[in-house]
């Protein structure tokens, strides 16, 4: 309703207004907004729950903090937090500290909103598949911060790796990888763009077409480097265990990924078998050094590059034994430690990257690199970092974020007891059972020591009951003191799984749609070949091929036809053009009964293929909310038998 209301406010401004003004008109209704709803906000938005909903208002002290995260109507956020969207299949924009969902970027699923999935460029992307399982986001990178060109995400369910371009905030690429199962953890490279590192969670037959289905022994998985300027796969490396998280080095010398089933079980009870297991060191150099000098293998249709470093330590991967079942691995601002929770080991075992080379070299034994391991809790699954010389473990069996000391830690290990001076800080309840972690900047050499997430995977009892399915909780907590400092909850829906959360001004995405991405590209190629200019005209194109493609503008409130017609059963292409060159003046295209529904923003063209129905007449309208006249923003397409 309010949102409607906004849009109506800017159409009723007079056509002779700059953009500028119509900005600013905005600002003025959203900060009389702000007025009427502030004062109702004050004392209700954070109350932890009901029983102090009866209570009398909290202590000062408590107020001041809830003020800090609590950003006023009208206010913007100091950061972007970039939220996977779990089984979703999406990727979600939160604005940190205030967690208030900003946006949804449909990515490997439908969404009837957008059209995605049903686009035409969407469509051809996805393939056929619209389901996805995206479990880690991260964004391109340029000398140890983000660059703000690029989001990467995984799909876990179809080992596809995405892109999403951040100046439209819009998947771009997707491209899946070759020979693998569960591609789960990614980590692109942090000197520059460079590699996107996909890890491959589910080991498989290395040619599976059948063979050695019942030979595990034989099974492998892939620690994957795609380009992440062209997304194009560059090479793999075959290992026999399956690995888990990925992260990479600042200098581009290293990847590493987590392996929790040495044993190379196929059951739960047979991975768990072993007491240790390794974090998998990959040293980039090598394996461009193997592939430049051919020294790789292909594997069915695959014209990849393969190494084969199955079995042994070799020039391109050597392996760190650290306690049994690790799971996340997370290099420490200053670039100097690879930090891998243990998950089934109440550990993390610190990593020391710039001995690795003499490991690899053979110097020192892999084990010699690991330099502490603190107890940190049961169940450490991944660690974040202030930048202030602190990490910060997820705990899941005992629902804690637990602060650790980085130094002390490997002094703790280096004396006589192995535990002195006590490195943890503290332990800070979370509710419930903790997954990922992550801290404002954490993931660049700019961490910043304000913000921590914790992403609980259960809510139980913290919000009102609304069925079977609760919502995950995601829990911010403020780091800037000495003490963890719970701030907020914040409801999602399943399952965002991990998240990173970046500066504010690294990211300046157009308000208006830029029209230089490959989806454009297409368009201008369909618009050569059939002799039409996107922007202005209004035609009926009966193609060759037996395509029927209608090209079409709109400008609030009208589209640039008032009917057309076709014939039953005929192919139809709408390829719309929105005219409109006016920030959030979006309209979109829906043809009664026939599941076409897309959006197309300012300056936007966008397109869907269907088949005309029965005879008739089908009113196609305008779904969004554009004009006082948006009702009236349609038209009739008549099929003709
Ligand atoms: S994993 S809860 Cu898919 Cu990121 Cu660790
Ligand atoms: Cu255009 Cu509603």
């Amino acid at each position: 309703m309010k949102q409607s209301k906004s849009k109506l406010h800017t159409q009723n401004l007079s056509q002779s207004e700059t953009r500028d003004e119509v900005i600013k008109g905005r600002r003025d209704f959203i900060n009389s907004m702000a007025l009427v709803g502030g004062s109702a906000l004050i004392g209700v938005g954070c109350r932890p729950n009901s029983k102090e909903a009866d209570a009398p208002p909290l202590p000062k002290v408590e107020d001041q903090h809830i003020n800090s995260a609590h950003i006023k109507p009208g206010q913007l956020d100091d950061y972007y937090g970039f939220w996977s969207g779990g089984q979703s299949g999406e990727i979600r924009i939160l604005g940190v500290p205030s967690m208030r969902e900003l946006k949804r970027i449909p990515v490997f699923n439908r969404c009837s909103a957008t059209g995605w999935g049903a686009t035409d460029f969407s469509k051809a992307l996805l393939d056929g598949k619209m389901s996805g399982d995206t479990h880690h986001v991260h964004l391109s990178y340029k000398n140890g911060t983000y660059d703000g060109r690029y989001v990467f995400v995984n799909d876990k369910a179809s080992a596809r790796l995405a892109r999403v371009n951040c100046d439209t905030m819009e998947v771009d690429r997707i491209i899946s990888i070759p020979n693998s199962q569960g591609t789960h953890g990614i980590f692109p490279q942090r000197h520059k763009t460079g590699y996107v590192f996909c890890n491959a969670e589910f080991r498989t037959p290395p040619i599976n077409d059948g063979r050695d289905m019942n030979t595990p022994s034989r099974y492998g998985s892939m620690h994957t480097a795609v380009d992440g300027e062209t997304m194009q796969v560059k090479w793999q490396v075959l290992i026999e265990g399956n690995l888990d998280l990925c992260a990479t080095d600042y200098e581009g010398k290293y990847s590493f990924a987590t392996c929790y089933n040495s044993e190379g079980g196929v059951t739960l009870e047979q991975m768990m078998g072993a007491d240790q297991d390794h974090l998998y060191v990959f040293n980039i150099k090598n394996c461009e050094r193997a592939v430049a000098e051919k020294k790789t293998i292909t594997l069915g249709d695959s014209q990849i590059p393969v190494i084969d470093a199955r079995g042994k330590d070799s020039p391109y991967v050597m392996r760190v034994p650290v306690p049994k079942s690790p799971h996340g691995v997370n290099v420490s601002p200053d670039g100097k430690y690879a930090m891998c929770a243990g998950k089934l080991s109440p550990t993390v075992s610190v990593i020391k990257i710039d001995i690795l080379a003499a490991a690899f070299a053979k110097k020192i034994s892999p084990r010699d690199c690991v330099v502490a391991e603190p107890e940190v809790g049961l169940g450490p699954l991944h660690t974040a970092f202030d930048g202030k010389g602190n990490a910060y473990t997820s705990i899941f069996i005992d629902s804690v974020m637990t602060k650790w000391n980085i130094d002390k830690a490997i002094t703790a290990y280096k004396s006589s007891d192995g535990k002195t001076p006590n490195p943890i800080v503290q332990k800070l309840d979370v509710h419930y059972q903790v997954g990922h972690t992550n801290a404002s900047m954490s993931e660049t050499k700019d961490a910043d020591g304000r913000w921590l997430i914790a992403l609980c995977k259960f809510s139980k009892d913290r919000y009102l009951n609304v069925g079977p399915l609760h919502n995950e909780n995601d829990q911010l907590i403020d780091i800037s003191g000495d003490e963890m400092k719970m701030m907020h909850d914040g409801p999602t829906f399943p399952e965002p799984h991990d998240c990173v959360i970046v500066a504010k001004d690294l990211i300046h995405p157009s308000k208006i749609q830029s029209r230089r991405t490959p989806r454009f590209r297409m368009y201008e190629a369909w618009a050569k070949e059939d002799g039409v200019n996107l922007m202005k005209d209004n035609k009926v194109i009966r193609r060759k091929d037996g395509v029927v493609r209608i090209y079409m503008t709109s400008r609030a409130p009208n589209f640039g036809m008032r009917d057309f017609k076709v014939k039953t059963g005929e192919t139809l292409q709408i390829i719309l053009t929105n005219q409109d060159n006016v920030e959030d003046l979006s309209h979109g295209f829906c043809v009664s009964l026939h599941d076409v529904n897309f959006l197309v923003n300012a300056n936007d063209t966008n397109s869907m293929t269907f088949k005309a129905g029965k005879p008739g007449v089908y009113w196609y309208y305008c779904p969004w909310f554009c004009h006082a006249l948006h009702l009236e923003m349609r038209g009739r397409m008549f099929v003709e038998g």
